[in-house]
């Protein structure tokens, strides 16, 4: 069975979005992947189909109500009991290269898209779903994070971009920025592409561009840096505990 993706949002109609073109579109097409969408609304009972109520305690917007988010999950957890199910809010877990490979590694994922003020937490603590975020900003709703998500994980299914995707040189997959890259022409506006990159020396090129992702990575990224360090250094000898 291809790797499948379940989608529970309001706006289904926001799905394929971006993914529906270029590779994770061609890949859709090619049957590599699957998308489904859920409309959460299906799941209100009253009259007016209800998603949502004011929050407890008072103040601003809606929370989604955990009863009709729970009918909806429990749906999609019935129809794919293997795949994880995550729900996307800026108070989740941050996605990077490690969770992206995890999931893309797996049966597909289930996504809980998130809309109003959040989801009533209860619903969180009663299903086997993981809060994931895709940044330190906030979105109008979980629809933009799970088409990153989803654009992160097709890349890297097998087919889907052959040698590139599986490069160990990609940004994250080494734990720094990946190096800078050029082409032609060799002059553009007075600026030359470097000579190392000319030279035809591929120990030296090697050397030229693990100095430049560290340098970059330094410089836009210093918490990369400090965690890159960490994995390769033995940790100080009063954190190592015996289990
Ligand atoms: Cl996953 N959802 C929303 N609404 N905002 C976000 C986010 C997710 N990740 C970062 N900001």
């Amino acid at each position: 069975m291809s790797w499948s993706a379940h989608v529970l949002t309001l706006y289904p109609e926001m799905f394929p979005g971006p993914l529906g073109v270029s590779l994770a579109g061609r890949a859709l097409a090619e049957g590599i992947w699957s998308l489904d969408t859920v409309q959460i609304r299906d799941f209100a009972t009253d009259k007016h189909r209800s998603v949502d109520d004011t929050p407890a305690g008072g103040g601003a917007g809606m929370v989604m109500r955990a009863d009709v988010l729970a009918r909806a999950v429990d749906q999609v957890l019935e129809r794919r009991p293997e795949a994880p199910v995550l729900a996307m809010t800026p108070r989740g877990r941050p996605l990077d290269q490690a969770l992206v490979r995890e999931l893309a590694a797996g049966p597909g994922v289930s996504i809980l898209c998130g809309r109003f003020e959040g989801m009533d937490e209860r619903l969180l603590e009663a299903r086997p779903i993981l809060p994931v975020s895709i940044g330190d900003y906030v979105l109008s709703g979980g629809e933009v994070a799970a088409i990153a998500l989803l654009d992160a994980c097709v890349r890297l299914l097998p087919g889907v971009m052959g040698a590139a995707s599986s490069g160990e040189e990609e940004s994250f997959e080494t734990g720094l920025l990946e190096y800078p890259h050029y082409t032609r022409p060799y002059e553009w506006e007075g600026r030359t592409i470097p000579e190392v990159l000319r030279s035809g020396d591929h120990a030296r090129i090697a050397a030229w561009r693990h100095e430049r992702a560290l340098a970059d990575t330094r410089s836009r990224r210093p918490d990369l840096v400090e965690r890159h360090g960490d994995a390769r250094r033995p940790p100080p000898s009063d954190a190592r505990r015996e289990d």
